[in-house]
Protein backbone atom coordinates (compact mmCIF):
# COMPACT_ATOMS: atom_id res chain seq x y z
CA UNK A 1 0.00 0.00 0.00
CA UNK A 2 1.88 3.54 -0.82
CA UNK A 3 2.49 5.61 1.82
CA UNK A 4 3.30 9.22 1.63
CA UNK A 5 4.50 11.54 3.99
CA UNK A 6 6.43 10.42 7.56
CA UNK A 7 4.49 9.24 10.44
CA UNK A 8 3.83 12.07 13.14
CA UNK A 9 2.76 11.22 16.80
CA UNK A 10 -0.72 10.20 17.29
CA UNK A 11 -1.56 9.29 14.07
CA UNK A 12 -3.07 5.75 14.26
CA UNK A 13 -5.08 5.03 11.51
CA UNK A 14 -3.66 5.51 8.39
CA UNK A 15 -0.62 3.06 8.50
CA UNK A 16 -3.46 -0.17 9.73
CA UNK A 17 -2.96 -3.15 7.28
CA UNK A 18 -6.17 -4.47 6.09
CA UNK A 19 -6.51 -8.48 6.84
CA UNK A 20 -7.48 -10.77 4.63
CA UNK A 21 -10.65 -12.02 5.48
CA UNK A 22 -10.77 -16.15 5.31
CA UNK A 23 -14.71 -16.15 4.38
CA UNK A 24 -16.03 -16.08 8.09
CA UNK A 25 -18.00 -13.78 10.18
CA UNK A 26 -15.67 -12.29 13.03
CA UNK A 27 -17.70 -13.31 15.88
CA UNK A 28 -18.06 -10.48 17.67
CA UNK A 29 -20.38 -8.82 15.50
CA UNK A 30 -22.81 -11.00 16.22
CA UNK A 31 -25.29 -10.66 19.74
CA UNK A 32 -28.37 -13.17 20.50
CA UNK A 33 -31.21 -11.20 21.11
CA UNK A 34 -33.43 -14.45 21.51
CA UNK A 35 -31.97 -18.43 21.61
CA UNK A 36 -33.53 -21.24 20.45
CA UNK A 37 -32.93 -24.46 18.45
CA UNK A 38 -32.03 -23.86 14.65
CA UNK A 39 -34.17 -25.71 12.42
CA UNK A 40 -33.40 -26.28 8.82
CA UNK A 41 -35.39 -23.74 7.49
CA UNK A 42 -35.87 -20.62 5.55
CA UNK A 43 -33.49 -17.92 6.83
CA UNK A 44 -34.90 -14.23 6.77
CA UNK A 45 -32.52 -11.26 6.93
CA UNK A 46 -34.78 -8.19 8.52
CA UNK A 47 -32.95 -5.33 6.77
CA UNK A 48 -33.17 -1.95 8.47
CA UNK A 49 -30.02 0.34 8.62
CA UNK A 50 -27.45 -1.49 6.67
CA UNK A 51 -29.78 -0.94 2.99
CA UNK A 52 -27.05 -2.66 0.93
CA UNK A 53 -26.37 -5.90 -0.61
CA UNK A 54 -22.27 -5.49 -0.71
CA UNK A 55 -20.01 -5.24 2.45
CA UNK A 56 -22.72 -6.06 4.74
CA UNK A 57 -22.11 -8.44 7.48
CA UNK A 58 -25.43 -9.44 8.40
CA UNK A 59 -26.12 -10.33 5.08
CA UNK A 60 -23.37 -12.54 5.27
CA UNK A 61 -23.67 -14.08 8.52
CA UNK A 62 -27.37 -14.80 7.24
CA UNK A 63 -26.46 -16.10 4.45
CA UNK A 64 -23.65 -18.69 6.37
CA UNK A 65 -26.36 -19.96 7.90
CA UNK A 66 -28.62 -21.02 5.29
CA UNK A 67 -25.58 -21.94 3.28
CA UNK A 68 -24.76 -24.29 6.60
CA UNK A 69 -28.43 -25.91 6.56
CA UNK A 70 -29.01 -25.78 2.70
CA UNK A 71 -31.74 -23.58 3.47
CA UNK A 72 -33.47 -20.53 1.04
CA UNK A 73 -32.26 -17.11 2.29
CA UNK A 74 -35.08 -14.25 2.39
CA UNK A 75 -34.47 -10.22 2.90
CA UNK A 76 -36.92 -8.42 4.53
CA UNK A 77 -37.38 -4.69 4.88
CA UNK A 78 -40.17 -3.37 7.30
CA UNK A 79 -41.02 0.00 5.60
CA UNK A 80 -42.62 2.26 8.68
CA UNK A 81 -45.32 4.69 7.45
CA UNK A 82 -43.69 7.13 9.65
CA UNK A 83 -39.95 7.18 11.35
CA UNK A 84 -39.08 10.12 13.70
CA UNK A 85 -39.47 13.61 11.91
CA UNK A 86 -39.04 12.04 8.53
CA UNK A 87 -40.73 13.36 5.78
CA UNK A 88 -41.21 12.97 1.91
CA UNK A 89 -37.60 14.12 0.90
CA UNK A 90 -35.57 11.44 3.21
CA UNK A 91 -38.71 8.45 2.14
CA UNK A 92 -37.95 9.06 -0.97
CA UNK A 93 -34.00 9.02 -0.98
CA UNK A 94 -34.28 5.42 0.82
CA UNK A 95 -37.10 4.10 -1.38
CA UNK A 96 -34.71 4.92 -4.41
CA UNK A 97 -31.86 2.88 -2.50
CA UNK A 98 -34.20 0.01 -1.91
CA UNK A 99 -35.27 -0.51 -5.63
CA UNK A 100 -31.41 -1.11 -6.39
CA UNK A 101 -31.03 -3.62 -3.15
CA UNK A 102 -34.11 -5.28 -5.01
CA UNK A 103 -32.64 -5.22 -8.32
CA UNK A 104 -29.12 -6.51 -6.59
CA UNK A 105 -30.67 -9.64 -4.91
CA UNK A 106 -32.50 -10.69 -7.66
CA UNK A 107 -28.99 -11.03 -9.30
CA UNK A 108 -28.30 -13.32 -6.19
CA UNK A 109 -31.28 -15.27 -6.38
CA UNK A 110 -32.37 -14.06 -3.18
CA UNK A 111 -35.92 -13.09 -3.02
CA UNK A 112 -36.57 -8.97 -1.45
CA UNK A 113 -39.86 -8.33 0.09
CA UNK A 114 -40.99 -5.01 1.68
CA UNK A 115 -43.84 -5.21 3.91
CA UNK A 116 -45.31 -2.15 4.69
CA UNK A 117 -46.50 -1.56 8.66
CA UNK A 118 -44.69 -1.60 12.17
CA UNK A 119 -41.94 -4.20 12.33
CA UNK A 120 -43.22 -5.19 15.93
CA UNK A 121 -46.38 -7.22 14.41
CA UNK A 122 -44.73 -7.55 10.45
CA UNK A 123 -41.77 -9.49 11.09
CA UNK A 124 -43.13 -12.19 13.47
CA UNK A 125 -46.00 -12.73 11.19
CA UNK A 126 -43.66 -12.98 8.05
CA UNK A 127 -41.85 -15.38 10.17
CA UNK A 128 -44.41 -17.44 10.47
CA UNK A 129 -46.10 -17.31 7.09
CA UNK A 130 -42.40 -18.46 5.60
CA UNK A 131 -42.27 -21.20 8.40
CA UNK A 132 -38.28 -19.31 8.80
CA UNK A 133 -36.06 -20.96 11.33
CA UNK A 134 -33.46 -18.14 12.32
CA UNK A 135 -34.04 -14.05 11.63
CA UNK A 136 -30.78 -12.13 11.20
CA UNK A 137 -30.92 -8.22 11.80
CA UNK A 138 -28.99 -5.31 12.09
CA UNK A 139 -27.90 -3.40 15.39
CA UNK A 140 -28.94 0.44 15.66
CA UNK A 141 -28.11 2.32 18.86
CA UNK A 142 -31.56 4.11 18.60
CA UNK A 143 -34.24 3.82 21.22
CA UNK A 144 -36.89 3.18 18.34
CA UNK A 145 -35.04 0.31 16.92
CA UNK A 146 -33.89 -1.10 20.27
CA UNK A 147 -37.87 -0.71 20.87
CA UNK A 148 -38.36 -2.67 17.54
CA UNK A 149 -36.06 -5.18 18.36
CA UNK A 150 -37.39 -6.18 21.71
CA UNK A 151 -41.14 -6.39 20.43
CA UNK A 152 -40.12 -8.49 17.59
CA UNK A 153 -37.85 -10.82 19.90
CA UNK A 154 -40.99 -11.70 22.08
CA UNK A 155 -43.22 -12.15 19.46
CA UNK A 156 -41.07 -15.04 17.56
CA UNK A 157 -40.35 -18.71 18.59
CA UNK A 158 -37.29 -18.38 16.47
CA UNK A 159 -33.26 -17.39 17.44
CA UNK A 160 -33.00 -14.06 16.87
CA UNK A 161 -29.17 -12.62 16.34
CA UNK A 162 -28.16 -8.93 15.63
CA UNK A 163 -24.75 -8.22 13.36
CA UNK A 164 -23.23 -5.20 13.85
CA UNK A 165 -22.44 -4.10 10.38
CA UNK A 166 -22.38 0.10 10.66
CA UNK A 167 -19.50 0.15 12.99
CA UNK A 168 -15.76 -1.21 11.83
CA UNK A 169 -15.41 -1.95 16.00
CA UNK A 170 -18.07 -3.53 16.98
CA UNK A 171 -20.38 -0.99 19.22
CA UNK A 172 -20.09 -3.37 22.32
CA UNK A 173 -16.29 -5.05 21.23
CA UNK A 174 -14.91 -1.22 20.98
CA UNK A 175 -16.19 -0.53 24.78
CA UNK A 176 -18.39 -1.48 27.39
CA UNK A 177 -19.59 1.89 28.73
CA UNK A 178 -20.13 5.24 27.37
CA UNK A 179 -16.95 6.95 26.18
CA UNK A 180 -16.49 10.45 28.05
CA UNK A 181 -14.38 12.26 24.82
CA UNK A 182 -12.87 11.08 21.37
CA UNK A 183 -9.54 11.07 22.99
CA UNK A 184 -10.90 7.99 25.32
CA UNK A 185 -12.20 6.09 22.65
CA UNK A 186 -9.21 6.53 20.23
CA UNK A 187 -6.92 5.45 22.59
CA UNK A 188 -9.40 2.03 22.48
CA UNK A 189 -9.82 2.39 18.48
CA UNK A 190 -5.50 2.54 18.55
CA UNK A 191 -5.64 -0.78 20.19
CA UNK A 192 -8.48 -2.75 18.12
CA UNK A 193 -8.69 -1.46 14.94
CA UNK A 194 -6.21 -3.97 13.20
CA UNK A 195 -8.58 -6.99 14.19
CA UNK A 196 -11.53 -5.21 12.49
CA UNK A 197 -10.12 -3.63 8.92
CA UNK A 198 -10.15 -6.51 6.85
CA UNK A 199 -11.14 -7.17 3.13
CA UNK A 200 -15.01 -7.96 2.98
CA UNK A 201 -16.20 -11.11 1.45
CA UNK A 202 -19.34 -11.06 -1.46
CA UNK A 203 -22.14 -12.40 -1.50
CA UNK A 204 -22.92 -15.83 -3.44
CA UNK A 205 -25.66 -16.23 -5.45
CA UNK A 206 -28.08 -18.49 -3.44
CA UNK A 207 -28.28 -21.40 -4.53
CA UNK A 208 -30.81 -23.00 -2.52
CA UNK A 209 -34.57 -21.40 -3.19
CA UNK A 210 -37.98 -22.55 -2.42
CA UNK A 211 -38.32 -19.37 -0.12
CA UNK A 212 -40.98 -18.52 -1.52
CA UNK A 213 -41.67 -16.78 -4.92
CA UNK A 214 -40.04 -13.32 -5.52
CA UNK A 215 -42.74 -11.20 -6.84
CA UNK A 216 -41.54 -7.50 -8.11
CA UNK A 217 -41.91 -5.07 -5.25
CA UNK A 218 -44.85 -2.99 -5.37
CA UNK A 219 -42.85 0.13 -5.28
CA UNK A 220 -45.99 2.84 -5.96
CA UNK A 221 -48.55 0.92 -3.37
CA UNK A 222 -45.87 1.17 -1.10
CA UNK A 223 -45.44 4.95 -1.45
CA UNK A 224 -48.83 5.41 -0.90
CA UNK A 225 -49.14 3.73 2.21
CA UNK A 226 -46.71 6.28 4.12
CA UNK A 227 -48.08 9.19 6.29
CA UNK A 228 -45.51 11.72 5.93
CA UNK A 229 -45.04 15.32 5.64
CA UNK A 230 -44.73 15.69 1.65
CA UNK A 231 -44.34 19.62 1.77
CA UNK A 232 -40.52 18.48 2.22
CA UNK A 233 -39.83 17.56 -1.20
CA UNK A 234 -36.84 15.31 -2.48
CA UNK A 235 -33.35 16.94 -3.30
CA UNK A 236 -32.17 16.57 -7.04
CA UNK A 237 -28.75 15.76 -5.59
CA UNK A 238 -27.14 13.15 -4.54
CA UNK A 239 -28.42 10.60 -6.11
CA UNK A 240 -29.37 7.80 -4.00
CA UNK A 241 -28.28 4.21 -4.36
CA UNK A 242 -25.50 1.89 -3.35
CA UNK A 243 -23.88 2.41 -6.97
CA UNK A 244 -24.01 6.35 -6.87
CA UNK A 245 -22.92 6.19 -2.85
CA UNK A 246 -19.55 4.17 -4.38
CA UNK A 247 -19.17 6.59 -7.30
CA UNK A 248 -19.33 9.20 -4.89
CA UNK A 249 -16.17 7.56 -3.19
CA UNK A 250 -14.25 7.68 -5.96
CA UNK A 251 -14.92 11.45 -6.42
CA UNK A 252 -13.56 12.21 -3.29
CA UNK A 253 -11.19 9.90 -3.04
CA UNK A 254 -10.04 11.59 -6.84
CA UNK A 255 -10.64 15.13 -6.08
CA UNK A 256 -10.87 15.57 -2.00
CA UNK A 257 -9.21 13.62 0.29
CA UNK A 258 -5.38 15.46 -0.60
CA UNK A 259 -7.06 18.19 0.51
CA UNK A 260 -9.21 17.51 3.81
CA UNK A 261 -7.09 17.97 6.02
CA UNK A 262 -5.94 21.42 5.62
CA UNK A 263 -9.72 22.51 3.90
CA UNK A 264 -12.37 20.34 5.10
CA UNK A 265 -13.50 23.60 7.57
CA UNK A 266 -14.52 25.81 4.80
CA UNK A 267 -17.73 25.31 3.78
CA UNK A 268 -17.01 26.90 0.63
CA UNK A 269 -14.05 24.56 -0.36
CA UNK A 270 -16.42 21.53 -0.88
CA UNK A 271 -13.72 19.10 0.42
CA UNK A 272 -16.11 16.98 2.37
CA UNK A 273 -16.98 14.07 0.92
CA UNK A 274 -21.14 13.95 0.88
CA UNK A 275 -21.09 10.52 2.08
CA UNK A 276 -23.56 11.10 5.35
CA UNK A 277 -27.10 10.45 3.59
CA UNK A 278 -25.27 6.83 1.91
CA UNK A 279 -23.62 6.30 5.10
CA UNK A 280 -27.02 7.23 6.83
CA UNK A 281 -28.69 4.62 4.82
CA UNK A 282 -26.39 2.10 4.93
CA UNK A 283 -25.73 2.27 1.10
CA UNK A 284 -22.45 2.38 1.68
CA UNK A 285 -20.14 0.73 4.40
CA UNK A 286 -18.23 3.19 6.66
CA UNK A 287 -15.57 -0.46 6.28
CA UNK A 288 -15.63 0.35 2.39
CA UNK A 289 -14.69 3.80 2.84
CA UNK A 290 -11.69 3.05 5.12
CA UNK A 291 -10.40 0.48 2.96
CA UNK A 292 -10.53 2.26 -0.40
CA UNK A 293 -8.82 5.69 1.73
CA UNK A 294 -6.12 3.18 3.21
CA UNK A 295 -5.56 2.03 -0.02
CA UNK A 296 -5.41 5.39 -1.49
CA UNK A 297 -2.27 7.22 -2.77
CA UNK A 298 -3.29 10.32 -0.65
CA UNK A 299 -1.01 12.50 2.00
CA UNK A 300 -0.93 10.64 5.65
CA UNK A 301 -1.97 13.62 7.03
CA UNK A 302 -5.32 13.90 4.97
CA UNK A 303 -6.26 9.89 5.28
CA UNK A 304 -5.43 10.23 9.43
CA UNK A 305 -7.83 13.74 9.38
CA UNK A 306 -10.57 11.81 7.32
CA UNK A 307 -10.16 7.94 8.86
CA UNK A 308 -10.88 10.44 12.28
CA UNK A 309 -13.67 11.60 11.60
CA UNK A 310 -15.52 8.23 9.67
CA UNK A 311 -14.23 5.83 12.43
CA UNK A 312 -13.85 7.32 15.90
CA UNK A 313 -16.03 10.41 15.82
CA UNK A 314 -18.57 8.30 13.99
CA UNK A 315 -18.49 5.18 16.43
CA UNK A 316 -18.17 7.42 19.37
CA UNK A 317 -21.72 9.05 18.20
CA UNK A 318 -22.87 5.12 18.15
CA UNK A 319 -21.09 4.63 21.32
CA UNK A 320 -23.21 7.55 23.14
CA UNK A 321 -26.69 6.63 21.52
CA UNK A 322 -25.92 3.03 22.96
CA UNK A 323 -24.81 4.01 26.48
CA UNK A 324 -26.83 6.60 26.74
CA UNK A 325 -30.58 6.73 26.55
CA UNK A 326 -31.01 10.25 26.72
CA UNK A 327 -28.78 11.03 23.66
CA UNK A 328 -31.02 13.87 22.63
CA UNK A 329 -31.82 15.72 25.88
CA UNK A 330 -30.24 17.35 28.59
CA UNK A 331 -30.56 14.49 30.74
CA UNK A 332 -27.60 13.04 28.28
CA UNK A 333 -25.43 15.59 29.03
CA UNK A 334 -22.54 15.54 31.75
CA UNK A 335 -22.68 17.19 34.83
CA UNK A 336 -20.35 20.22 34.59
CA UNK A 337 -21.90 20.92 31.41
CA UNK A 338 -25.91 20.36 33.36
CA UNK A 339 -24.65 22.75 36.25
CA UNK A 340 -23.10 25.23 33.96
CA UNK A 341 -26.01 25.67 32.11
CA UNK A 342 -28.50 25.65 35.19
CA UNK A 343 -26.60 28.42 36.90
CA UNK A 344 -27.16 30.83 33.50
CA UNK A 345 -30.51 29.48 32.89
CA UNK A 346 -31.97 32.80 33.78
CA UNK A 347 -29.17 35.10 31.72
CA UNK A 348 -31.52 37.28 29.46
CA UNK A 349 -31.82 36.12 25.85
CA UNK A 350 -31.84 38.82 23.40
CA UNK A 351 -32.80 38.23 21.18
CA UNK A 352 -35.33 34.98 21.62
CA UNK A 353 -36.43 33.02 18.31
CA UNK A 354 -39.32 30.48 18.64
CA UNK A 355 -38.64 27.08 16.65
CA UNK A 356 -40.85 28.54 13.76
CA UNK A 357 -39.08 31.82 13.43
CA UNK A 358 -36.08 29.29 13.23
CA UNK A 359 -37.35 27.27 10.82
CA UNK A 360 -38.74 30.37 8.71
CA UNK A 361 -34.82 31.31 8.75
CA UNK A 362 -35.36 34.95 9.81
CA UNK A 363 -33.01 35.66 12.21
CA UNK A 364 -30.97 38.56 12.06
CA UNK A 365 -28.13 36.03 11.71
CA UNK A 366 -27.45 36.34 7.84
CA UNK A 367 -25.10 33.63 8.38
CA UNK A 368 -27.20 31.50 10.33
CA UNK A 369 -30.19 32.18 7.98
CA UNK A 370 -28.51 30.75 5.08
CA UNK A 371 -27.22 27.62 6.46
CA UNK A 372 -30.94 26.88 7.58
CA UNK A 373 -31.70 27.57 4.04
CA UNK A 374 -29.34 25.32 2.68
CA UNK A 375 -30.84 23.03 5.61
CA UNK A 376 -34.06 23.25 4.36
CA UNK A 377 -34.36 23.52 0.78
CA UNK A 378 -31.18 21.17 -0.32
CA UNK A 379 -31.33 19.01 2.60
CA UNK A 380 -27.41 19.55 4.05
CA UNK A 381 -25.08 22.06 5.51
CA UNK A 382 -20.86 21.88 5.67
CA UNK A 383 -20.14 20.26 8.70
CA UNK A 384 -18.66 23.53 10.19
CA UNK A 385 -21.52 24.87 10.06
CA UNK A 386 -23.66 22.39 11.82
CA UNK A 387 -21.38 23.53 14.73
CA UNK A 388 -22.49 27.19 14.53
CA UNK A 389 -25.95 26.36 13.93
CA UNK A 390 -27.04 24.20 16.60
CA UNK A 391 -24.61 26.63 19.15
CA UNK A 392 -26.40 29.42 17.92
CA UNK A 393 -29.74 27.80 18.65
CA UNK A 394 -28.76 27.19 22.15
CA UNK A 395 -28.02 30.98 22.46
CA UNK A 396 -31.42 32.11 21.51
CA UNK A 397 -33.43 29.45 22.83
CA UNK A 398 -35.11 30.07 26.42
CA UNK A 399 -33.49 26.69 27.90
CA UNK A 400 -30.69 24.02 26.82
CA UNK A 401 -33.79 21.35 26.80
CA UNK A 402 -35.65 24.02 24.44
CA UNK A 403 -32.48 24.08 22.44
CA UNK A 404 -31.95 20.79 21.98
CA UNK A 405 -36.24 20.09 20.79
CA UNK A 406 -35.54 22.40 18.28
CA UNK A 407 -32.01 21.62 16.92
CA UNK A 408 -33.35 17.57 16.76
CA UNK A 409 -36.74 18.83 15.23
CA UNK A 410 -34.98 20.82 12.48
CA UNK A 411 -31.80 18.12 11.85
CA UNK A 412 -34.66 15.62 11.46
CA UNK A 413 -37.26 17.21 9.30
CA UNK A 414 -34.56 18.66 6.84
CA UNK A 415 -31.37 16.77 6.85
CA UNK A 416 -30.96 13.97 4.55
CA UNK A 417 -28.46 12.43 6.75
CA UNK A 418 -30.87 13.35 9.92
CA UNK A 419 -32.17 10.57 12.66
CA UNK A 420 -28.80 9.43 13.26
CA UNK A 421 -26.67 9.13 16.05
CA UNK A 422 -24.30 11.22 14.52
CA UNK A 423 -26.95 13.96 14.49
CA UNK A 424 -27.43 13.10 17.82
CA UNK A 425 -24.06 13.37 19.61
CA UNK A 426 -23.45 16.59 17.45
CA UNK A 427 -26.34 18.43 18.48
CA UNK A 428 -25.14 16.97 22.33
CA UNK A 429 -21.51 18.18 21.60
CA UNK A 430 -22.96 21.96 20.43
CA UNK A 431 -25.80 22.47 23.50
CA UNK A 432 -24.46 20.58 25.82
CA UNK A 433 -20.87 19.73 26.03
CA UNK A 434 -21.23 15.97 25.59
CA UNK A 435 -17.51 15.16 24.42
CA UNK A 436 -16.18 17.94 24.85
CA UNK A 437 -14.82 19.69 28.05
CA UNK A 438 -15.69 22.91 30.06
CA UNK A 439 -14.47 26.11 28.28
CA UNK A 440 -14.31 29.67 29.60
CA UNK A 441 -17.53 31.11 31.48
CA UNK A 442 -19.64 33.40 29.20
CA UNK A 443 -23.24 34.26 29.22
CA UNK A 444 -26.03 31.93 28.48
CA UNK A 445 -23.00 29.37 27.22
CA UNK A 446 -21.72 29.04 31.20
CA UNK A 447 -18.92 26.49 30.31
CA UNK A 448 -20.32 25.11 26.65
CA UNK A 449 -17.66 26.22 24.05
CA UNK A 450 -19.32 29.19 22.08
CA UNK A 451 -18.93 30.29 18.34
CA UNK A 452 -19.62 33.47 16.88
CA UNK A 453 -19.76 35.10 13.54
CA UNK A 454 -16.94 36.74 13.47
CA UNK A 455 -14.90 34.14 14.81
CA UNK A 456 -16.70 32.62 11.50
CA UNK A 457 -15.61 35.70 9.42
CA UNK A 458 -12.04 35.46 10.26
CA UNK A 459 -12.35 31.51 9.33
CA UNK A 460 -14.06 31.36 6.08
CA UNK A 461 -15.11 33.81 3.34
CA UNK A 462 -18.96 34.67 5.09
CA UNK A 463 -20.07 36.27 2.20
CA UNK A 464 -19.71 34.03 -0.16
CA UNK A 465 -21.05 30.96 1.46
CA UNK A 466 -24.42 33.35 1.85
CA UNK A 467 -24.16 34.28 -1.93
CA UNK A 468 -23.91 30.27 -2.72
CA UNK A 469 -26.80 29.20 -0.85
CA UNK A 470 -29.04 32.29 -2.13
CA UNK A 471 -27.88 30.96 -5.61
CA UNK A 472 -28.70 27.13 -5.13
CA UNK A 473 -31.66 28.07 -3.04
CA UNK A 474 -33.23 30.56 -5.84
CA UNK A 475 -33.04 27.17 -8.17
CA UNK A 476 -34.51 24.90 -5.40
CA UNK A 477 -38.08 24.11 -5.12
CA UNK A 478 -40.32 26.26 -3.28
CA UNK A 479 -42.14 23.59 -1.21
CA UNK A 480 -40.57 23.53 1.90
CA UNK A 481 -41.14 27.27 2.03
CA UNK A 482 -43.14 29.03 4.39
CA UNK A 483 -45.36 31.93 3.67
CA UNK A 484 -43.32 34.30 5.14
CA UNK A 485 -40.36 33.38 3.43
CA UNK A 486 -42.11 33.31 -0.11
CA UNK A 487 -42.93 37.16 0.77
CA UNK A 488 -39.22 37.12 1.29
CA UNK A 489 -38.90 39.54 4.10
CA UNK A 490 -35.48 40.54 5.14
CA UNK A 491 -35.43 40.69 8.80
CA UNK A 492 -32.48 43.77 9.51
CA UNK A 493 -31.93 43.56 13.34
CA UNK A 494 -32.38 41.72 16.13
CA UNK A 495 -35.60 40.48 16.66
CA UNK A 496 -38.49 40.07 18.96
CA UNK A 497 -39.39 36.58 19.57
CA UNK A 498 -41.54 35.44 16.19
P1 LIG B 1 -16.99 14.15 5.93
O1 LIG B 1 -16.28 15.28 6.58
O2 LIG B 1 -16.60 13.81 4.58
O3 LIG B 1 -16.79 12.90 6.90
C1 LIG B 1 -16.98 11.56 6.46
C2 LIG B 1 -17.93 10.85 7.39
O4 LIG B 1 -17.41 10.82 8.72
C3 LIG B 1 -19.30 11.50 7.50
O5 LIG B 1 -20.15 11.12 6.45
C4 LIG B 1 -19.78 10.97 8.85
O6 LIG B 1 -20.32 9.67 8.75
C5 LIG B 1 -18.48 10.91 9.65
N1 LIG B 1 -18.36 12.15 10.42
C6 LIG B 1 -17.82 13.33 10.03
N2 LIG B 1 -17.88 14.23 11.03
C7 LIG B 1 -18.49 13.61 12.06
C8 LIG B 1 -18.85 14.01 13.36
N3 LIG B 1 -18.58 15.23 13.84
N4 LIG B 1 -19.48 13.12 14.16
C9 LIG B 1 -19.76 11.87 13.73
N5 LIG B 1 -19.43 11.44 12.50
C10 LIG B 1 -18.81 12.29 11.68
N6 LIG B 1 -23.83 13.68 10.78
C11 LIG B 1 -24.74 12.86 10.23
O7 LIG B 1 -24.38 11.88 9.58
N7 LIG B 1 -26.08 13.11 10.40
C12 LIG B 1 -26.54 14.19 11.09
O8 LIG B 1 -27.74 14.40 11.24
C13 LIG B 1 -25.58 15.07 11.64
N8 LIG B 1 -25.98 16.18 12.33
C14 LIG B 1 -25.05 16.96 12.93
C15 LIG B 1 -25.49 18.05 13.70
C16 LIG B 1 -24.59 18.85 14.36
C17 LIG B 1 -25.09 20.01 15.19
C18 LIG B 1 -23.21 18.58 14.25
C19 LIG B 1 -22.21 19.44 14.96
C20 LIG B 1 -22.75 17.52 13.48
C21 LIG B 1 -23.66 16.69 12.82
N9 LIG B 1 -23.24 15.59 12.04
C22 LIG B 1 -24.19 14.77 11.48
C23 LIG B 1 -21.82 15.23 11.92
C24 LIG B 1 -21.08 15.83 10.71
O9 LIG B 1 -21.22 17.21 10.70
C25 LIG B 1 -21.56 15.23 9.40
O10 LIG B 1 -21.47 13.82 9.46
C26 LIG B 1 -20.74 15.67 8.19
O11 LIG B 1 -20.69 17.07 8.11
C27 LIG B 1 -21.38 15.07 6.93
O12 LIG B 1 -20.73 15.48 5.76
P2 LIG B 1 -19.71 14.54 4.98
O13 LIG B 1 -20.28 13.18 4.81
O14 LIG B 1 -19.29 15.27 3.78
O15 LIG B 1 -18.54 14.43 6.06
N1 LIG C 1 -35.74 1.88 8.99
C1 LIG C 1 -36.60 0.88 8.79
O1 LIG C 1 -36.32 -0.27 9.15
N2 LIG C 1 -37.83 1.11 8.19
C2 LIG C 1 -38.19 2.35 7.77
O2 LIG C 1 -39.29 2.51 7.23
C3 LIG C 1 -37.26 3.42 7.95
C4 LIG C 1 -37.54 4.72 7.53
C5 LIG C 1 -36.58 5.74 7.65
C6 LIG C 1 -36.81 7.01 7.13
C7 LIG C 1 -35.84 7.99 7.24
C8 LIG C 1 -34.62 7.68 7.85
O3 LIG C 1 -33.69 8.61 7.95
C9 LIG C 1 -34.39 6.43 8.36
C10 LIG C 1 -35.35 5.43 8.25
N3 LIG C 1 -35.11 4.14 8.76
C11 LIG C 1 -36.03 3.13 8.58
C12 LIG C 1 -34.01 3.84 9.69
C13 LIG C 1 -32.62 3.97 9.27
O4 LIG C 1 -32.32 2.99 8.38
C14 LIG C 1 -31.60 4.02 10.42
O5 LIG C 1 -31.63 2.81 11.08
C15 LIG C 1 -31.66 5.10 11.49
O6 LIG C 1 -32.25 6.28 11.09
C16 LIG C 1 -30.25 5.51 11.96
O7 LIG C 1 -29.60 4.66 12.74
Amino acid sequence: MPVSGSKKKGWIYADVRPRRNPGEINPDRVRMLREAEIRPAPIVYWMGREQRVRDNWALLFAQSKALDLKAPLLVVFCLTPRFLEAAWRQYAFMLQGLKGVERDLRELAVPFHVLAGPPESEIPSFVRARKAGFVVTDFDPLRIKRSWRGEVARGLSVPLAVVDSRNIIPCWAASQKQEYAAHTLRRKVARLLPGYVETVPAPKRHPFGGGGQSQPVRWDALEKSLQVDRSVAPVDRPEAGEKAARKRLQVFLREGLARYAAERNDPNAGLQSGLSPYLHFGQLSSLRAALEVLGSGAPMESKEAFLEELITRRELADNYCWYNPHYDDPRGFPAWAVKTLEEHGRDPRDPRYTRKRLEAAHTHDPLWNAAQRELMELGTMPGYLRMYWAKKILEWSGSAGEAMEAAVYLNDRYQLDGRDPNGYAGIAWSVGGVHDRPWFERPIFGKIRTMTLNGCRSKFDVDAYIARVDAATAAAPAATRTPAEERRETPSGPAAEG
